[in-house]
């Protein structure tokens, strides 16, 4: 509130990549909400409208204080009618009728148990639910055959769906070291996703590998997983070679090295802590049935040529809004085409390359935005 008394209207650039977000959120209630219409769209398959209210939720975290009256929210940008209406009940209530509802309702409830079920996506659980499918119990009674992927979900359901902390995350970055410098003496990690943007706690851990010398990297990821393979650490892994069509807003030209970008999604089997092994854990008779001495925690790998490096980091730190946002503003404001490999500069008809995430912000005209205030 300003002298008068009246209440601070806010201002907000109208693109994420333009804002720092960080952790400290002053407004919640509100984001969740939004957040939650946002999940509940895309698992719909309605990703227009999750955008939307994602692009709704980054405005409010943005905000330095929480909202108390609508008219603040004047003249801001990416707030539409239905998120206005979602912010009023929320102001007024205390809560949104439409959200509260949607959580109780047995669509959303069973898309959240089925997509919580590592490689099931929006369209399969979907399908499942039209055939009356609910629950993981019905699942499995279903009779319905599961790929690989599915079979390592269902079988880790409670861990992959439990947070991972940030010591487990470090826990993990050891291993990953071990493996790669054990395959590739002078090859680098680096923590990437959520962690990097200084979350507690996230979904997966996500890393990137590179090698200071261009192309000492090629052949690299499958010798960290035969690595990680042969010291039991892993409970699934699937590697794929990057395909350059990833995005749909990817750049339309591509050059020429990408193939040596590789990925593997994996599930990696964690020793527990001995303090995370409960008050009751001692030797093995004793311990309470279903107590492992171990537990599952998703995990991303991704290897970069150098060259690439930065814009594998920038494109790999997240959050998926503030990349979608970056991707957006290089398009619509600088004619440009940004991926996690490179920048192409539709004008000049060129990339533009860059050793560091400064430098791509640079090129887009950007201040640079640490990643700690990427969290949109
Ligand atoms: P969380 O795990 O804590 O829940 O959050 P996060 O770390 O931000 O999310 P994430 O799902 O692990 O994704 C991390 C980043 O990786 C995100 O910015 C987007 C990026 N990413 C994918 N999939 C792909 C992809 O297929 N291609 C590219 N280039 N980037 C991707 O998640
Ligand atoms: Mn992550
Ligand atoms: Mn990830």
């Amino acid at each position: 509130h300003n002298d008068e008394g009246e209440a601070v209207v806010f201002s907000v650039p109208s693109f994420a990549c333009q804002r720092r977000i960080t952790l400290d959120n002053h407004n919640t209630i509100i984001t969740g909400a939004l957040s939650l219409l946002a999940e509940n769209a895309e698992l719909s398959e309605e990703d227009g409208r999750g955008v939307a209210f994602r692009r709704a939720a980054a405005v409010l975290k943005a905000l330095p204080e929480p909202v108390t009256c609508m008219t603040q929210l004047r003249g801001l940008p990416c707030l539409g009618e239905h998120s206005l209406r979602v912010i009023k009940d929320i102001l007024e209530n205390g809560e949104s009728n439409e959200v509260e509802s949607m959580k109780q309702s047995e669509r959303y409830k069973a898309l959240k148990v089925l997509t919580g079920v590592f490689g099931v996506g929006a369209k399969t659980a979907d399908r499942w639910i039209r055939e009356g499918i609910h629950t993981l119990h019905q699942l499995r009674d279903s009779g319905h055959a599961l790929n690989r992927a599915q079979q390592a979900g269902v079988e880790h359901y409670d861990d992959l769906n439990q947070p991972v902390s940030m010591a487990e995350a470090d826990a993990v970055g050891e291993i990953v070291e071990k493996a790669v410098v054990s395959v590739l003496p002078g090859a680098q990690i680096t923590l990437t996703g959520g962690f990097r943007r200084g979350k507690p706690s996230g979904h997966d851990v996500d890393f990137l590998i590179t090698h200071p010398e261009e192309g000492r990297e090629e052949g690299l990821m499958s010798k960290v997983v035969s690595w990680l393979e042969s010291q039991g650490f892993l409970l699934y892994h699937k590697t794929s070679r990057n395909s350059y069509l990833e995005s749909a807003n990817g750049p339309a030209r591509p050059a020429s090295n990408m193939d040596r970008f590789e990925r593997c999604f994996s599930i990696f089997k964690l020793a527990k802590k001995y303090h995370e092994l409960g008050k009751d854990a001692g030797p093995e008779e004793t311990k309470p049935a279903g107590h492992k001495p171990w537990r599952a925690v998703r995990v991303d790998l991704v290897v970069s040529p150098i060259s690439q490096f930065a814009f594998a980091l920038l494109g790999w730190t997240g959050s998926k809004l503030f990349e979608r946002e970056l991707r957006r503003w290089a398009g619509q404001e600088k004619a440009m085409s940004l991926s996690s490999h490179a920048l192409f500069d539709n004008k000049q008809k060129r990339y533009l390359t860059a050793t560091s995430e400064e430098e791509i912000f640079g090129h887009l005209g950007l201040e640079f935005i640490p990643p700690s205030e990427r969290n949109a």
